[in-house]
């Protein structure tokens, strides 16, 4: 959830990576948590795990320094990409402020990314919030299979089958190599932080017209 301390001078947000299984989420979580120094990342916690699934979530909190004198904290989570854990991806999503949809490249994992973008619409409708008013970018990851000779999906398909109507920024990545990651983070924090300010913004304005009516 989005907090504004002005005394501390902090603004908090959350940001979730969200997509099917395997296609990556924990990998830039993981990539980014070894690259950024101590100066600037909390723990990583990985909530319940089996091999290298996710089964509640992962939390990166990271700080990206100043702007405008304020802090900058953001909150990374990860949800649980396996179908029958909609539940806890929920949960996860309560109180977001801004996503990262991974998507898997591979061509055999095309209709589990587009069930997984409809389930996130799904989810978020339970909150009344709609994904095109939230900030968000796509994120193409495994784009280093390619060389494998293992049949991959094209960009062309992939912004058509996702983000035809969306309309959002998208990034090709190959996380494990730490490719497209960090402009990925770049992007949704920039586009983040740039939403909750206004909201911000907008309910102080909102609370002082109700204030002067009353
Ligand atoms: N070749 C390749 N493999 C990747 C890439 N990113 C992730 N993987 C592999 O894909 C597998 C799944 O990655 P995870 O990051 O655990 O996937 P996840 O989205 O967190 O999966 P869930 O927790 O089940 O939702 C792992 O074996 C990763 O090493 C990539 O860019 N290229
Ligand atoms: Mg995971």
């Amino acid at each position: 959830m989005a907090l504004i301390d002005l005394n501390k001078r902090e603004i908090h947000c959350k940001i979730v990576y969200y997509g099917p299984g395997r296609c990556g989420k924990t990998t830039n979580l993981f990539y980014i948590y070894n690259a950024v120094s101590e100066k600037y990342r909390g723990k990583l916690l990985t909530i319940e795990t089996r091999g290298e699934r996710t089964l509640f979530f992962d939390l990166l909190p990271i700080n990206l320094g100043k702007i405008h004198g304020l802090d900058i904290r953001i909150q990374l989570y990860t949800v649980p990409g396996q179908s029958h854990y909609r539940a806890t991806r929920k949960l996860v999503l309560k109180g977001v402020d801004g996503i990262v949809f991974v998507a898997d490249s591979l061509r055999k994992r095309r209709e589990k990314n587009i069930e997984s973008l409809i389930d996130l619409k799904n989810n978020l409708k339970e909150y009344g919030l709609k994904l095109e008013e939230l900030p968000l970018v796509f994120q193409y990851n495994k784009r280093d299979l390619i060389n494998a000779n293992i049949p991959l999906l094209t960009i062309e398909e992939l912004e058509n089958d996702l983000n035809k109507d969306l309309k959002a920024p998208y990034f090709e990545a190959a996380a494990l190599k730490g490719i497209g990651v960090f402009e990925t983070l770049k992007e949704i924090s920039k586009r983040t932080v740039k939403y909750v300010a206004r909201k911000y913004i907008f309910n102080q304005a909102h609370k002082r017209a109700q204030g002067g009516v009353l």
